[in-house]
């Protein structure tokens, strides 16, 4: 009997920096302070998904490290800031997320580069529109509308910056971080807990 060859679930994602992980830890604690239940996730699991590769053989690393390389190499350098939180329904839940400020040229140049090279080398290309969106919950549900948490946590978010109410609750600067890299994950389980690995790094504009 053939034995079937070994998959891996992969994913490719920008990561943040320690500044941008800090404000977006701190809103999903805002959030998690006020909603009725929700499964949120571990700072260091926080990103930003481009291309999800699903069971992949194990075999195939190669070829998607070298279609990666390959596409970040004809992309340039550029930066994100993080916008505005949104949510999505799934199933009964909801996953939280946390949106951009602006989407980036070279972002949308990024994402269409590495799905064309994934098409390339037989990974199909998502069907829906790319909606970048920073996911920090799920299994989410409400006491009250997200809609209004949503203004609730625009307002305060506006007033921690406001350096005439010192009593409030201080909120981490607004934090542009720039992005270099793609980097390929592994995803897996442990005892219950999602793991993210960097597998690979494709630098941005490396061209040689
Ligand atoms: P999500 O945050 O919108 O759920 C690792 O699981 C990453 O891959 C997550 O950021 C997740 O996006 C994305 N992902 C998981 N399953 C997916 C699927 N079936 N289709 C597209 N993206 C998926």
């Amino acid at each position: 009997m053939q034995s079937r060859p070994e998959t891996i679930r992969l994913f490719t994602a920008i990561e943040l920096n320690d500044a941008a992980r800090q404000q977006l830890v701190c809103a999903s604690h805002w959030f998690e302070a006020r909603v009725a239940a929700g499964r949120f996730m571990p700072p260091e699991n926080l990103h930003l998904t481009l291309n999800f590769l699903g069971e992949t053989a194990a075999d195939r690393i190669s070829d998607i490290q070298a279609a990666l390389a390959a596409a970040a190499s004809g992309c340039q350098p550029f930066s994100l800031e993080l916008g505005e939180p949104g949510c999505f329904p799934r199933g009964h839940n909801t996953l939280l997320w946390m949106g951009l400020k602006q989407m980036p040229q070279e972002l949308v140049k990024l994402y269409h580069a590495s799905e064309k090279a994934l098409a390339a080398i037989g990974f199909p290309a998502e069907k829906r529109r790319y909606s970048p969106h920073l996911t920090f919950a799920r299994s989410v549900s409400f006491s009250r509308p997200f809609w209004e948490l949503k203004a609730e946590y625009l307002r305060e978010l506006a007033a921690g910056k406001d350096l005439q109410a010192p009593e409030r609750q201080t909120w981490p600067a607004a934090a542009v971080w720039p992005v270099a890299e793609l980097v390929l994950f592994l995803s897996s389980r442990l005892c219950g807990c999602q793991i993210y690995t960097p597998l690979f790094r494709a630098k941005l504009g490396d061209i040689v």
